[in-house]
């Protein structure tokens, strides 16, 4: 009997560490809308710290450390470049839109990573009856893409080029840390050259909630502004940041088994027939598979695996998505593949 739960769905699920259970009871707490949480400010001031930037704000999410990132570089009317698979374009609730007043601009671009070429081609003509652009917004990695990279002289020539035509550029870096790993970079490196940086505590690093904003003193402060705006200024939140000082701390050093028992995943569901899945793409964490030719569709596949404990989540009619985390081991995920290629056999 298979007893355990499998919870590939995504990182987001894991559970606080027992350093990090003891760091939030014991955090030093204040109110931190008037700036006065001590665990708070220690968080922001290390994010800043490995990111080589002036300063860092703790936010409750990482879409909400997009949005006021965005927010603090637009006004109303203008557009962002974003790629057509991108998180804040496709699972953001139009937030940049509906409450920031900005068009997205959306480009196509293979395995999610944008060239400068292509932006380039999107950048409106200087005309005042015309939408203006005003910043590109990349991720890395690239969630839908499959946990893509972005090779950081690429980053870099995005963002100059950017700068030359007076455009901001945002990274929604979400999972930064498993790019540096799969890179063997640093992140203040990697992202040197962006205006502003969101980073989730709560995904690859494994903290139980929250994301970081990086970027200059007058970037952040623009970005409390937005953040208090959008009902995120917290009080005693320095219990949560302190699980965010773990996370920082520890959560680098556990990215590269995270990788590995992707690739165990990825070699696993390679072999299982009608499964199509190249592992060579797998470059860190998230595994989007097609199951097409399995017969079966991507929620049947996902409800027969939800019955045998295995969880796991559809993309779109064919195509599914495991992601792996801290909570997951090796065995977890050689059981996985297991189960799923009874499951896949059973389909037929
Ligand atoms: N991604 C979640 C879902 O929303 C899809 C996941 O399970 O992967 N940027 C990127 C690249 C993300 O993957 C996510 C979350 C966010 C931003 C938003 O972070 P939260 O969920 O903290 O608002």
């Amino acid at each position: 009997m298979d007893e355990r739960i499998i919870d590939l769905r995504s990182d987001t699920v894991t559970k606080p560490s027992p350093a990090m259970r003891r760091a939030m009871a014991e955090a030093e707490v204040g109110d931190d809308v008037y700036l006065e949480d001590p665990t708070i400010n220690r968080l922001q001031a290390r994010a800043a710290e490995i990111f080589g930037r002036e300063a860092g704000l703790f936010v409750p999410s990482g879409s909400m450390g997009n949005l006021a990132s965005i927010m603090a570089q637009t006004s109303r009317g203008q557009e962002v470049i974003c790629e057509a698979a991108g998180h804040v374009y496709n699972y953001e609730m139009g937030s940049m839109s509906a409450l920031g007043g900005v068009l997205p601009r959306i480009v196509a671009a293979e395995d999610g990573i944008l060239h400068w070429e292509q932006i380039a081609l999107a950048i409106r003509e200087k005309a005042y009856y015309r939408p203006q652009t005003a910043l590109v917004a990349l991720e890395n990695t690239h969630n839908m893409a499959g946990g893509t990279v972005y090779p950081t002289e690429l980053a870099d020539e995005i963002c100059n080029k950017a700068h030359e035509v007076g455009l901001k550029v945002h990274l929604d870096g979400a999972r930064i840390f498993n790019a540096a790993v799969y890179l063997n970079e640093n992140v203040a490196d990697m992202t040197k050259k962006f205006d502003s940086i969101q980073f989730c505590l709560s995904k690859g690093l494994g903290a139980p909630v929250g994301s970081m904003i990086v970027g200059s003193r007058d970037l952040i402060e623009r970005c409390r502004v937005m953040r208090k705006l959008l009902g995120g200024g917290m009080r005693q939140a320095g219990v949560l940041a302190a699980a965010g000082l773990v996370a920082l701390d520890e959560g680098p050093k556990h990215i590269p088994t995270d990788h590995e028992n992707a690739q165990i995943l990825a070699r696993g569901f390679a072999g299982i027939p009608g499964v199509q899945i190249d592992p060579k793409k797998v470059q860190t964490n998230i595994i989007i598979f097609d199951i097409g030719g399995t017969g079966l569709g991507s929620s049947q596949f996902v409800e027969r695996l939800n019955q045998r404990k295995v969880l796991t989540g559809a993309v779109d009619a064919t195509r599914v998505r495991v992601v792996t985390h801290r909570d997951v081991s090796r065995s977890d995920c050689e059981q996985a593949v297991r189960i799923i290629g009874e499951v896949v056999g059973a389909g037929y």
